[in-house]
This record gives structure tokens, C-alpha cells and sequence, in this order.
């Protein structure tokens, strides 16, 4: 088990830990709240080393395409500004937290933290080389966002301890998993993240 010290090149990025994705909202990841205090752990390691922490948001308008009412796969959830699209209140963003809200073009969908946001510009603007991914869901926003931190040159670690899937199909997370080993992502837990 390799450590990893954490550079000025590094950023956080937490996938959509949001009350709808979470037991009780309308497309609840099980044990999704499971993930929350591991997230809060990188968090702190990333705010103690000055990195900056990125939270994104699945942001949709009432009628947005991936809605079963308009022939898309799931269940209306995370409308912007519901409560339902907050984040948990058991997260515990810092202050300066950078937010990213995605999917907000109703005939869009976008699972990628990446796709119609600046995102990328921000990242160059930082200089962010490295990026640190957990959250939700891991076949979803998490493969989806790791793909596009790829195609953009980043170097990209899987925060393995704090990801959950939604497993629509049995075993959908462990294969998205595999497939971004596939793609050189290395797979990480928090005790190997080292912030000094
Ligand atoms: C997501 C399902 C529906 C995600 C978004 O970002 O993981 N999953 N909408
Ligand atoms: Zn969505």
C-alpha cells in the first residue's frame, strides 16, 4: 500500500451527495449515507493541504429529459434548488468550495462533472494535474467524470473507500470500477492520502 502525498497540483472531487441520491430521496443510492464521513475525512486532508475541493451537483430542470415522465430512465430527482438537490447536511463542504452543477439543460443528460460546465477551465486555471474522485454514483457521475479527467490529461485516483453505485443491474458499479483500472486510474483509500 502505497501513500500518496498531496501536491499543488491535486484537487477533490465529490460526485452529487445529494438528498435525493441518499436513503429517503427520490433515486437513493443504498447505503449511499455510508460513503459520507469517509468523504468528510478527504475533505479535511484536502482543506489542511490548501487543495482546493470541488462538490458537484446533478442540477436538473423539472422536465429534464432523463425523467421517466419524459421517456428517460429515472425517476424525477435533484431539481434544482429542491430540497431533494441539496447537498446532505451531514457533508461537510468548506467554506470556499468550489460547486459544479451539471445536467441542467433539459435535453441533455450529462453525467460528467465535465460536460456543459467549466469545470476543465477552472481545473487549468489552478493548475490541477491530478484529481481525487469520490461520491455518487460510481457507474454514473463518478465513471463518467473520471473518463473526461482522462481524455482532458489528468491524472486521475479513485477514491475507492467513499464511491457507491446504484447497481440498476447487479455488479453495474464493480465493472464501471474495473473498467477505470483499465484506464490507469489508480484506486486509493484514505489512509494512503497523505496531506503534509
Ligand atoms: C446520476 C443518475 C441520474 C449521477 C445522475 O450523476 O450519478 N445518476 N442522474
Ligand atoms: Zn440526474
Amino acid at each position: 500500500m502505497k501513500n500518496v502525498v498531496l501536491t499543488s497540483e491535486d484537487a477533490l472531487i465529490v460526485a452529487d451527495i445529494q438528498n435525493d441520491f441518499l436513503p429517503g430521496g427520490r433515486l437513493a443510492v443504498s447505503n449511499g449515507h455510508g460513503i459520507i464521513g469517509t468523504v468528510n475525512q478527504y475533505i479535511k486532508k484536502f482543506t489542511n493541504a490548501k487543495r482546493p475541493v470541488f462538490a458537484t451537483r446533478d442540477w436538473h430542470p423539472p422536465n429534464h429529459c432523463s425523467f421517466e415522465q419524459q421517456g428517460g430512465p429515472w425517476p424525477v430527482h435533484c431539481v434544482a434548488g429542491t430540497t431533494g438537490a441539496a447537498f446532505s447536511r451531514a457533508l461537510k463542504l468548506p467554506d470556499d468550495v468550489r460547486i459544479v452543477s451539471k445536467a441542467r439543460d433539459r435535453d441533455k443528460e450529462a453525467y460528467s462533472a465535465f460536460s456543459g460546465t467549466t469545470l476543465h477551465e477552472q481545473l487549468k486555471q489552478l493548475s490541477i494535474r491530478r484529481l481525487f474522485v469520490c461520491g455518487l454514483a460510481t457507474e454514473y457521475c463518478v465513471l463518467n467524470t473520471v473518463k473526461d479527467a482522462i481524455a482532458c490529461g489528468h491524472t486521475v485516483f479513485l477514491l475507492q473507500d467513499a464511491i457507491r453505485a446504484i447497481d440498476a443491474q447487479p455488479n453495474d458499479g464493480s465493472r464501471a470500477i474495473e473498467q477505470m483500472k483499465q484506464w490507469g486510474v489508480e484506486a486509493v483509500t484514505v489512509q494512503q492520502i497523505m496531506d503534509d
